[in-house]
């Protein structure tokens, strides 16, 4: 019985160890240490005009166009009203919108309400790093 338990115990450390792999060569760009995504403009709990502006701030990295790569870098994704993230190990879809010029800031026309915003980084291929740089979750009210 204890020599059984054993052997399921090994098993199960190789099913973990296999997955840890995955995650390893999955084919994400690092992040270096300190880098920090948030949201300049609006502040968190804002109460803002139905049409406003996003700016999007970054520390410790630089932001390039899509398709661009270079160490350190990647473009913003902005989500919005998401109840959770997106996938953080595959490129990030249509759940977010993608500023794949290199763009820094936009403007968005929301309907009044409470919305919540939030970045996410994403490589040349619109993959989130590892690990991966998001931002605060700002909440705002639309007039
Ligand atoms: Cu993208």
């Amino acid at each position: 019985m204890k020599k059984m338990f054993s052997k399921i115990l090994v098993a199960t450390a190789a099913i973990a160890m296999s997955s840890l792999l995955v995650a390893q060569t999955a084919d994400q760009t690092a992040s270096p240490e300190g880098a920090k995504l948030y949201i300049v403009s609006p502040q968190n709990g804002a109460t803002v005009t139905q049409t406003f502006n996003v700016v999007f701030g970054l520390q410790g990295m630089g932001v390039a166009p899509a398709g661009v790569q270079t160490n350190n870098t990647g473009h913003h994704h902005l989500l919005v009203d998401g109840a959770a993230l997106p996938d953080m190990n595959a490129p990030l879809g249509t759940a977010v919108t993608h500023f794949g010029g290199g763009q820094t800031q936009t403007t968005l026309t929301l309907t009044p309400g409470q919305h919540t915003l939030q970045l996410i980084l994403g490589d040349h291929m619109h993959t989130p790093h590892n690990p991966p740089v998001v931002s605060e979750k700002i909440t705002i009210t639309v007039q």
